[in-house]
């Protein structure tokens, strides 16, 4: 297992819509245990490919963040939402491409996601609150959308501007 780097805003392998993945191979399953053991580091509730520079459909979550309460890992290959509620919720959203930002960001409250586990088997779940919110944060990523996308231009303009300073920082570290 291995931590990963994860990318930071802005940068274009976070803006490319990832490909569907046709197998189940070894080194997927290896990227999925690193990219679970990443997210737990980091900490975060959820991590897509492309945050970690792979251009592939998968992403893990794990929104158990109780203590004594069993962690639920999840890995979601080629995740696709057949059915979203009208009733919409609203979550303050952060991401671990975009470190230290957070903002309200409205999205249906319930879905209901069907993928591909790694043992190739087709899954289906509906999801509610966090893990609903999640999911979706997710599968953007997927699709190359971040959460500042739903934001105002001049808000989304600052957290940007603010990413280039912190990666400018980063870089001479
Ligand atoms: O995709 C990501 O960047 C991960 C992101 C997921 C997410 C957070 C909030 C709403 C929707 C999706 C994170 O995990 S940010 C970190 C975070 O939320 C967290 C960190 C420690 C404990 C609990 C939560
Ligand atoms: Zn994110």
């Amino acid at each position: 297992m291995a931590v990963l780097n994860i990318l930071i805003h802005p940068d274009p392998r976070l803006k490319k819509a990832a490909t569907a993945i046709s197998e189940i191979t070894p080194d997927l399953r290896q990227l999925a245990d690193d990219m679970l053991e990443t997210m737990y580091d980091a900490p975060g509730i959820g991590l897509a490919a492309p945050q970690v520079g792979v251009g592939q459909r998968i992403l893990v979550m794990d929104c158990v963040k109780e203590k004594g309460v069993t962690p639920r890992p999840m890995v979601l290959i080629n995740p696709a939402i057949t059915w979203q509620s009208e009733d919409l919720a609203t979550y303050e959203e952060g991401c671990l491409s975009i470190p230290e930002q957070y903002a309200d960001v409205e999205r249906p409250s319930e879905v209901t996601v069907t993928w591909t586990d790694l043992d190739g088997a087709a899954q289906q779940e509906s999801f509610d609150g966090l893990w609903a919110t999640c999911v979706q944060h997710e599968i953007d990523h997927l699709d190359g959308k971040l959460f500042i996308d739903y934001l105002k231009p001049l808000r989304r303009q600052m957290i940007t501007r603010k990413m280039q300073k912190l990666k400018r920082e980063r870089a001479r570290a």
